[in-house]
C-alpha cells in the first residue's frame, strides 16, 4: 500500500494529484486545515493536509480484473480487501492525529475517489459533495471565536484587551506584529502602550479664519460648531460668525440660528454658490467663521460632489471630518474613504459618552491617517468638546481610563 500526504489549498488540488498520482483507485484517509509554521503561517490562510492511499497489489489486480472480464463477485472481494487494507491505515492515521498536541484531530473517514465504473464522475461528484459539506461544517464547529483565527490559537492577554476594547482585527494584527518586532527588554504591555501612542496623531487646530464641518448625518456637527462658537465668542471674547449650506433638512437653519441667537452671534443662510461669496464677505470681520454644512451619506457620490464645491469655495486648510464612535467599524471606514474628496484634514470624534470602548477612536484615526482634533462627549453646548492627549486616548483605549 501506498501512503501519501498533500498539502493543498483546495480539496480540488487534492484530488487532481491524487488521481494523478496514485490513480483512480486511491482514497483519501484523512483531511485537516493545517496552517504554515512560523509567524508568516499565523497571518496567512489555512491549508489543507489530505492523506491518500492506494493498494498496489488490488490495482494491479483491478487493471487485471478489467482486461479479463472477471466477475462481479471477484471484483467485490478485490474491493472489500482493498477497505480492509484501508481501514487499518485509517485507524493508525487517527492514533497519529489524536496523539498530535498541535493540531486538533478533525475527522478521518474513508472516501473513494472513485470506481472503476462508467458512473466514475458521478460517484466522484457525490463524494466530493459530501465532503464539502463535511468539511464546511467542521470548520464552522471548530472556528465560533474569531473569524480567521482558529479555536486551537489561544489569545495573548494583549490581544484579549484589544478585543474587548472594540480594536478592529486588522490593527490588532499590525499592533502585534509591532510588539514582536521590539526586542527591548519591556513588557508586552508597556509595548503595546508605546505601540498604540505611536499610531495616534492629535493636532491643536488653529481655530481662527474659516473651519468647515463635514460628515454623515446626525453626528453632531451643528452640535460641535455651537460647542466651538460658545468656547470661542463665550470664553475667549472672538468675533465669531456662523454660517449654514444645510438648508437640506426641515429645521438644519432654525438650529443654528437658535445658538446664533443665543450667543448673539452673525449668521448667514447659504442656498448658492453666490450666496457663499456674500456670506463669507459679510463676515471678514469675524476672526473665526464656522460653517456647517448638509449631513450626507458617503455612498451618494454625486451629493458628496456638489458639497465640495461648497467647500472649496470657503478655501480653507481648517476642514474637519465629524464621525460618531457609535458607528460601525465597517461603514466607518466608507464614510473616511467617500469623504476623502473633501480633503478634510482633521477628525473629530463625537459622542464619546455613548460608547463603554474606545478602540473606535484607534480604528478611525489608522483607516483616516488624518489627525484627531477634538472629541465631542455629550450634548452640553459649549462644555462637552475636548481636546485628548495621544497618552489619554491611549489609556481610554486600553481600558484604564473612561469619558463618564
Ligand atoms: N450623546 C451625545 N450626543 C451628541 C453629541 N454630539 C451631538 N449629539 C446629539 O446628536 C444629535 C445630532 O446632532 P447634530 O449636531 O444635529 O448632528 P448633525 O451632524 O448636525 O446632523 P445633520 O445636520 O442632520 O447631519 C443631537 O441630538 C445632538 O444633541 C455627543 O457628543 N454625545
Ligand atoms: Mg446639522
Amino acid at each position: 500500500m501506498i501512503i501519501k500526504r498533500y498539502i493543498v489549498n483546495t480539496m480540488n488540488e487534492a484530488m487532481t494529484r491524487i488521481r494523478y498520482e496514485l490513480g483512480r483507485d486511491a482514497v483519501i484517509i484523512s483531511q485537516r486545515k493545517i496552517r504554515k509554521p512560523g509567524i508568516k503561517g499565523f497571518f496567512s490562510a489555512k491549508s489543507i493536509e489530505v492523506t491518500a492511499a492506494v493498494e498496489n497489489e488490488v490495482n494491479d489486480k483491478k487493471e487485471n480484473t478489467v482486461n479479463n472480464n472477471r466477475s462481479n463477485n471477484e471484483l467485490n472481494n478485490i474491493e472489500l480487501n482493498s477497505i480492509e487494507a484501508i481501514k487499518k491505515v485509517v485507524q493508525q492515521e487517527n492514533e497519529n492525529i489524536s496523539n498530535s498536541k498541535v493540531v486538533q484531530k478533525q475527522n478521518s473517514s474513508v472516501h473513494k475517489v472513485s470506481n472503476q465504473s462508467d458512473n466514475n464522475s458521478e460517484n466522484l461528484m457525490s463524494e466530493m459533495m459530501e465532503m464539502k459539506t463535511m468539511i464546511s461544517a467542521l470548520s464552522q464547529k471548530r472556528e465560533p471565536a474569531i473569524a480567521g483565527k482558529p479555536m486551537g490559537n489561544k489569545k495573548s492577554d494583549i490581544e484579549k484587551i484589544l478585543i474587548d476594547n472594540d480594536v478592529d482585527s486588522e490593527n490588532i494584527e499590525n499592533i502585534m506584529v509591532k510588539i514582536k518586532n521590539d526586542k527591548t527588554e519591556k513588557t508586552d504591555f508597556e509595548k503595546l502602550k508605546i505601540v498604540l501612542k505611536e499610531m495616534i496623531h492629535v493636532i491643536k487646530p488653529k481655530l481662527q479664519g474659516r473651519i468647515v464641518m463635514v460628515g454623515p448625518t446626525g453626528v453632531g456637527k451643528t452640535t460641535t460648531i455651537a460647542k466651538l462658537a460658545g468656547r470661542l465668542a463665550l470664553a475667549e471674547g472672538k468675533k465669531v460668525g456662523l454660517i449654514t449650506v444645510d438648508t437640506y433638512r426641515i429645521g438644519a437653519v432654525e438650529q443654528l440660528k437658535a445658538y446664533a441667537d443665543i450667543m448673539n452671534l452673525p449668521f448667514k443662510v447659504v442656498y448658492n454658490m453666490n450666496d457663499m461669496d456674500k456670506a463669507i464677505e459679510s463676515m471678514s470681520e469675524c476672526e473665526v467663521v464656522l460653517i456647517d454644512t448638509t449631513g450626507r451619506s458617503s455612498k451618494n457620490k454625486m451629493q458628496i460632489a456638489e458639497l465640495r464645491t461648497f467647500v472649496e469655495k470657503a478655501d480653507t486648510k481648517n476642514i474637519h471630518l465629524v464621525l460618531s464612535s457609535t458607528t460601525k467599524n465597517r461603514d466607518m471606514k466608507y464614510i473616511i474613504e467617500g469623504y476623502r474628496i473633501l480633503n478634510y484634514n482633521s477628525i473629530i470624534v463625537t459622542k464619546l459618552d455613548e460608547t463603554a470602548t474606545y478602540g473606535s477612536i484607534l480604528n478611525i484615526l489608522e483607516t483616516a491617517k488624518i489627525p484627531l482634533s477634538f472629541v465631542s462627549i455629550g450634548q452640553n453646548v459649549p462644555d462637552d468638546i475636548k481636546e485628548l492627549s495621544a497618552d489619554s486616548i491611549v489609556s481610554l483605549i486600553l481600558g484604564e481610563d473612561t469619558i463618564c
